[in-house]
């Protein structure tokens, strides 16, 4: 990771300004009371933080076996994405992962087991920021390509987003359910919004939503960079740079019982998913057959 980037203003529409805060603030401040406060922060890690870079990355984590998801690059559809187990090294050298070739590639690899390994890649002691080994907490790694788009989407965590390499493009939403207008929770995609992009939302079709997204915030997540995103709050994120490294870390919080939909959501798609056999988002923790 390359903090030496100057500290570079977030891209801000007409929506609301999400609030920036410095790595000093945020330890004064603290995060049990960002929690408490319940609203999106930018966090600007110190300068001096350096974590592994891209080449650093691929060179020590190429033989971890990581989840590669694939769904068709087009933001009307309304697939499930499908999985399969690469080692890393791949998804830097196949061409087969390029962008622009009619499927967005990404690998979202939870390296929880690995805090070494969450440590180097972001170049802090992350195990002593954020409890991420507890249970069902995560410490995921985002690898994508220019254009690559998660769609919108609601997550059950608290959840700080750090960007390493590349700027990335979020759209952040306040809480909510039925102004969402999911789709079917029992297929297992009470999660996702029908309407797939919140910047390109059919008022006629689903003016609840329209209506909650004047509540909207955008932000461009610069590399030095940290989100601190509710649980509760919707988002969608989309790659900026022909290279995107992002690790989030995922902390479940006693807050997801005020928000009941989102917790009778959560255990129904985990049950779901674990039915069905869909990828949910276990830790990573093999190494390809060649490094054995
Ligand atoms: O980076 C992305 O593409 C999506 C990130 C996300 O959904 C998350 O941090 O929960």
């Amino acid at each position: 990771m390359n903090m030496a980037h100057p500290a570079v203003s977030l891209s801000e529409s007409a929506t609301a300004a999400v609030p920036r805060l410095t790595f000093d603030q945020f330890t004064a401040f603290g995060q049990r009371a960002l929690f408490r406060a319940d609203t999106p922060v930018v966090i600007t890690l110190p300068d001096e933080v350096q974590g592994l870079g891209i080449a650093g990355l691929a060179e020590r984590l190429g033989d971890m076996v990581v989840t590669l998801f694939e769904e068709p690059s087009d933001k009307q559809h309304a697939e499930r994405w499908t999985t399969r187990q690469i080692p890393l090294r791949e998804f830097f050298e196949d061409e087969e992962y390029q962008a622009g070739r009619g499927t967005w590639h990404r690998i979202v690899s939870n390296i929880r087991d690995n805090p070494a390994d969450v440590n180097a890649v972001l170049g802090f002691d992350a195990g002593e920021m954020f409890d991420y080994r507890r249970s069902l907490n995560a410490a995921n790694l985002w690898i994508s390509r220019r254009g690559v788009f998660t769609q919108s989407h609601v997550d059950e965590f608290e959840n700080f987003n750090i960007a390493l390499e590349g700027r990335k493009r979020f759209v952040i939403s306040p809480p909510g359910f039925w102004e969402y207008y999911p789709r079917s929770v029992l297929r297992g995609f009470g999660d996702k919004s029908q309407a797939f992009d919140f910047d390109d939302v059919d008022k006629a079709r689903f003016p609840k939503l329209a209506a909650k997204l004047a509540e909207r915030r955008e932000l461009i997540l610069e590399p030095g960079q940290m989100l601190y995103l509710p649980l509760g709050w919707w988002h969608q994120a989309e790659s900026l740079e022909e290279m995107n490294i992002n690790v989030n870390f995922w902390l479940r919080h006693s807050k997801i019982f005020q928000r009941p939909y989102l917790l009778g959501v959560a255990l129904y798609t985990f049950t779901y998913r674990k039915l069905k056999g869909v990828y949910n988002y276990g830790p990573a923790n093999k190494r390809a057959e060649s490094a054995r």
